[in-house]
């Protein structure tokens, strides 16, 4: 299948895989870019000796293209920018903020630049500034999260911007990618869905809990904090919600949050950890390969297409 999007990236399918911190490694990034997709290391918090030290593995476990996601909010997110540029990485996507200070050097440097984006404003202004994509990251999604839905936000920066789209949040099968694709976006990122898949290096009490997880046990903590976060509903999910509703200064809850995104997926304590998934988790039932989850999502992509084809035909 080709899409703007595979053609800017020399990519196979027009899947990319969410850089999620604590989750994305270079094994799980080497698997979907050796599927197809466009493997992402998620650099999260992480020192950047930690990010160098996952570009180099993916370099021997592959040679297709692959991305880092840099988190804005990150402490070090200037040494791992350095690092990206060193190690000449093909594409960055960036989460939680506004990279603008750091595209010139980038593109300087041959290096693909990917925003995430919340907001058709932040979609306009990155454009001027010379990103080669943005992706429109609807409220479904796990993590620190945006105002509109998918279904909503996907149309209006399709609309408003001339580079390629690509649509992330409530996306985990072939239905989604459609779906994406009849929005106007060029490709669709995925996180959840990689959640679960055989490479990802987290414990396997998480890949459970996903697997257990129905449509509505995602919850939004952090709200009052500016810094809105879906997870997995649990004994922290409530915590944080009391103490919210009590209106607890919000340094009191950023204390309550930090170091529990690494409890949950690195220690499996989800219970206690910060638990994040989308809200389409209630749709994933199986662990398997990356590169099943990628080849059976375009199967049922091809096959809707098929079908919604033909039937415009009679
Ligand atoms: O970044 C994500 N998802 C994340 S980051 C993360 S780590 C974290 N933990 C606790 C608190 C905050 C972060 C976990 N999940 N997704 C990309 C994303 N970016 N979603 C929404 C945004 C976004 C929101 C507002 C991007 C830009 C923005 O505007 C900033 C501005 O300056 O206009």
């Amino acid at each position: 299948m080709r899409t703007a999007l595979t053609e800017l990236l020399n990519i196979k399918y027009p899947i990319l895989q969410g850089g999620m911190a604590w989750v994305a490694t270079a094994r799980l990034a080497a698997a979907v870019s050796n599927a197809g997709g466009l493997g992402i290391i998620g650099a999260g918090n992480a020192p950047a000796q930690w990010v160098q030290n996952e570009i180099k593995k993916v370099k021997q476990f592959t040679d297709k293209p692959f991305g880092v996601n840099v988190m804005l909010l990150s402490p070090h997110v200037d040494e791992v920018m350095e690092v990206i540029v060193e190690e000449k990485v093909p594409v960055i996507t960036t989460g939680a903020g506004n990279p603008g200070k750091y595209i010139k050097k980038l593109k300087e440097n041959n290096i693909k630049v990917i925003p995430v984006v919340a907001s058709v404003a932040l979609a306009k202004r990155l454009e001027r500034t010379g990103v080669d994509a943005v992706i429109a990251e609807g409220h479904e999604s796990g993590g620190h999260i945006g105002e509109l839905t998918t279904m909503a936000l996907v149309p209006q920066v399709v609309d408003n911007v001339s580079i390629p789209v690509i649509a992330a949040g409530g996306i985990a099968d072939g239905r989604g990618l459609v779906a994406a694709l009849a929005l106007g976006a060029e490709a669709v990122q995925m996180g959840t869905r990689f959640l679960c898949a055989e490479e990802t290096e987290i414990h396997p009490a998480v890949k459970e809990a996903v697997l257990k997880a129905q449509d509505r046990d995602t919850v939004i903590t952090g709200a009052s904090t500016g810094h809105p976060v879906r997870i997995i509903r649990n004994k922290l999910a409530r915590r944080f919600l009391e103490l919210e509703e009590k209106r607890i200064a919000p340094e009191e809850l950023e204390k309550l949050g930090a170091g529990s995104l690494r409890r949950c997926m690195q220690d499996g304590d989800v219970e206690e950890g910060s638990l994040m998934a989308g809200q389409i988790a209630g749709l994933i039932k199986e662990i398997k390969p990356a590169g099943i989850i990628i080849e059976e999502i375009m199967k049922e992509a091809r096959e809707i297409m098929q079908k919604i084809a033909r039937g415009i035909d009679e």
